[in-house]
């Protein structure tokens, strides 16, 4: 279903039998809902969000391409998320079974004015779908259209902010001693000791090859995210704290308590694609009680 959102900007709205549903912006291509069986928020979203292009959405899940961060010539997290993206109405097939499920195709392809600062063709085609039970899983297939015989490289993530209810009673379970390179010390590589994440001060970390699971506790909630990928080795974990959120205008100096950053990310090693090749790279969410959760 597609309406009008936030200042009249294009917005789907997936919906699901049992209630739940997502809401993604054609802006972006950015996922700034997900609501579970009870109404409930799973995202955050901050309440100073400008919904005003070109400035980027904080919060939801924002796609960042064709570089993540400030790793290259680009602005900050690519392009991708600055742009208006499409309806794809005949996309070519998925390898993923969508039927009896709410979806939605999106797709961007280079403009010429893009081409500018990033010479590259491309096609880059979003499938973002709403599974019974409430599973949110986006799936990205990135082609090389140059016709100058040129590859490409790029980096990626899918910058999904978690709605928490205290960032100081959540826990991270599933990066427990690997490598990660720490932004807030040059990008030195650093392992991870001991046992779960937990979160006392600033975070920007890129944990590096991780396990395909990642479980996101929320103590106080009883809830447990499992974010799952495919195609994305590394895992991105931000949370500003308290100094660096103060800093951010778009974000309430307190609402870092309530948010938390689990990127699916390929960061560290680039992908490259020759022309008329595709990459493919896949984040599944889910939110059950913590209770239900194998081996927890
Ligand atoms: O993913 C972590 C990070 O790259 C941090 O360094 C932090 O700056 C954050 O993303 C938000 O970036 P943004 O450009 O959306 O303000």
């Amino acid at each position: 279903e597609l309406c009008k959102g936030i200042n009249g900007l294009d917005k789907i709205v997936l919906r699901e039998v049992r209630g739940c549903s997502a809401e993604v912006y054609l802006y972006g291509g950015h996922v700034t809902s997900w609501k579970n069986e009870h109404g409930e928020e799973l995202l955050f979203v901050s309440s100073k969000a400008i919904f005003n292009p070109p400035k980027t959405i904080r919060g939801g899940i924002p796609i960042c391409f064709p570089q993540f961060s400030n790793l290259g010539s680009l602005e900050p997290h690519g392009f991708a998320r600055a742009r208006f993206w499409t309806i794809d109405n005949d996309p070519p097939p998925f390898p993923i079974n969508s039927s009896n499920k709410a979806f939605i195709d999106l797709i961007l392809k280079h403009s010429e004015e893009d081409v500018k600062i990033w010479p590259h063709r491309y096609e880059f085609r979003l499938r973002i779908t709403l599974g019974p039970g409430g599973d949110l899983m986006l799936t990205s297939r990135i082609r090389n259209t140059n016709t100058d015989g040129k590859s490409f490289t790029f980096t990626f993530a899918y910058h999904t902010y978690f709605h928490v209810t205290d960032i100081s009673e959540v826990r991270v379970e599933g990066l427990e001693t690997l490598d990660y390179l720490d932004n807030l010390k040059n990008r030195e590589r650093f392992t991870e000791q001991g046992d779960a994440i937990v979160f006392e001060s600033e975070v920007d970390k890129v944990y590096l090859s991780t396990p395909t699971k990642i479980a996101i506790l929320d103590h106080e909630r009883k809830r447990t995210f499992e974010l799952r990928k495919d195609g994305l080795p590394d895992a991105v974990v931000w949370n500003p704290w308290d100094k660096k959120a103060k800093t951010i205008p778009d974000l309430g100096d307190d609402e870092y308590k309530h948010m938390l950053c689990v990127e699916a990310a390929c960061v560290e090693n680039p992908i490259t694609l020759k022309p008329g090749e595709e990459w493919r790279g896949r984040q599944e969410l889910s939110a059950v009680p913590s209770s239900y959760c194998s081996g927890q």
